[in-house]
């Protein structure tokens, strides 16, 4: 495995000591059975910078960290991924910047990567590159090491052709994707991007199929090998949330939470990186909307906002959390009262006990990215409402809602949709939450990340295994 982050973070003691301690989540949990079982190897960086740090064994998997400088941190990571192609692949929402340096830093990390994956792979090992962060290290690994089964996986979307062509390094970038045996993507829309790309920046021409039938993965020839393409929808360890809802503390610490929150008749809630991307202020201003308008009783409806902090030093994600933090203070200040606010905010990272207490706690969830390449927040929700109640707004923008067909769908640019969706959401009768939860329910509980998981394996594996991304997508 090759991600930017190992799946552990060097935690520091009181007494001034290091150790590494899990990161669990849903790439790690998927995952973990397929290299524990086979001699895996995780290759990322620590998340410190300037550090050097040998690799160790934990249970069987080799953990690999790649140093970053903290020069590189701010170039190749906060500069080139989180400021030039995070904005772009999200329909540039807020403008990308194009600097040389970034990308020149962009290369030389994506090669320390190739190299350091190139050093622990055995002969003829399946590695697979995850994410934006990453996108040369396929044919840079495979200039090296032509023995390897290279798979590619772009968690984020795949930008309309248009905006991709705005990249100085647009070429590089296909190129480097190119190297891998499988280029997966959330969306089929994402794939038949990358392959029309392929044709007009390269000249490659895919097969037939691909450009014939949008669902289907398709191929693109080059250097005499096929690199086959296809949409891989995420999901999520689905069964370990619905295990954790069933638990009798978690029902009494969901509890709990609707007490300390004054035991509102409808609670909404938002769970999300604090991301521009992720919309927060658009359901803030739709629930301001119905507030305003008397359509929503202030003393009916409390909402919990949990926003992770997220890339804290790029400067866009400190403008948007101002304007966040002023959205949230002007809703309690006009509609709250002492001791009642409306939202509770809360700027901090929770642990995931209480994020599913939280979860269960809610009435409504509210999912309203501008862009997202699946979000999980929403399939987790779903996952939890065993008792199929509940009620989920979800963003027509996000790649889960192409699964999730019985959720309360919006346009998240039209305030007036959101605030409608809101609205039927907050007064849905129990029928109506019970036939939509339980569609939704079905879905999640039968698409998780295992067979994800198993279905981009299988299908760089051709001879094992028969099925494909097709599969997945139904
Ligand atoms: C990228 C793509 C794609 C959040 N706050 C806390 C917490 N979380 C967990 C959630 C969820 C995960 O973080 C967030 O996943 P999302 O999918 O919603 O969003 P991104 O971080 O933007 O992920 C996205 C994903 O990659 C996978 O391919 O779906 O489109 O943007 O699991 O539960 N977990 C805990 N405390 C928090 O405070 N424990």
């Amino acid at each position: 495995m090759v991600a930017n982050r190992l799946p552990v973070d060097l935690e520091r003691l009181a007494d001034g000591t290091e150790r590494w301690r899990p990161s669990p989540g849903g790439l790690v949990s998927a995952l973990e059975p397929f290299l524990r079982g086979r001699n895996g190897a995780w290759v990322g960086w620590s998340g410190r910078a300037d550090m050097d740090l040998a690799s160790f064994d934990d249970e069987g998997l080799l953990m690999h960290p790649v140093r970053l400088s903290a020069a590189e941190v701010r170039s190749y990571y906060e500069g080139f991924s989180n400021a030039t192609l995070w904005p772009l692949y999200h329909d540039v929402i807020v403008p990308p910047v194009y600097e040389r340096t970034w990308w020149e830093s962009y290369v030389v990390v994506n090669q320390r990567f190739a190299d350091a994956a190139a050093a622990v792979s055995a002969p003829g090992a399946t590695v697979w590159v995850q994410d934006y962060q990453l996108q040369l290290v396929p044919a840079m690994l495979r200039e090296q090491r032509p023995d390897l089964r290279i798979g590619f996986f772009l968690h984020i979307p795949f930008p309309p052709v248009e905006l991709f062509m705005q990249l100085p390094w647009r070429t590089e970038v296909v190129r480097g994707l190119l190297g891998a045996d499988v280029v997966g993507f959330q969306m089929p829309l994402g794939a038949q991007n990358f392959l029309w790309l392929t044709r007009q920046l390269l000249g490659l021409e895919p097969t037939k199929a691909a450009v014939r039938v949008r669902s289907r993965p398709g191929s693109v020839p080059i250097d005499g090998r096929l690199v086959r393409v296809g949409a891989f929808p995420i999901s999520i360890d689905a069964a370990g949330f619905d295990q954790l809802a069933r638990e009798p503390a978690t029902a009494a610490r969901a509890r709990r939470l609707r007490a300390g929150l004054g035991d509102p008749h409808r609670l909404l809630l938002g769970v999300d990186r604090l991301d521009y991307t992720k919309g927060i202020d658009v359901r803030l201003r739709a629930l301001h909307e119905l507030l305003a308008t008397g359509r929503v009783d202030p003393e009916a409806v409390a909402m919990v906002q949990v926003a992770t902090p997220s890339r804290e030093r790029v400067s866009e994600y400190q403008v948007m959390r101002r304007s966040i933090e002023e959205q949230v203070g002007r809703l309690n200040g006009e509609f709250g009262r002492v001791g009642r606010p409306i939202v509770h905010y809360l700027h901090q990272s929770m642990d995931r006990d209480e994020l599913v207490a939280l979860y269960c706690a809610a009435d409504v969830m509210v999912v309203t990215p501008l862009r997202d390449g699946m979000n999980l927040v929403c399939k987790e929700y779903v996952a939890i409402r065993h008792e199929l109640d509940g009620a989920l707004v979800l963003s027509e923008f996000a790649g889960a809602a192409a699964e999730l067909a019985g959720a309360l769908l919006v346009n998240p640019y039209d305030l007036d949709g959101v605030a409608r969706a809101l609205e039927h959401a907050l007064t849905m009768d129990p029928g109506e939450e019970r036939a939509r939860m339980r569609t939704l329910h079905r879905q999640v509980m039968t698409h998780d990340v295992g067979r994800w998981a198993r279905s981009f394996l299988d299908f760089l594996h051709p001879a094992e295994a028969a099925t494909g991304p097709e599969e997945a997508l139904q």
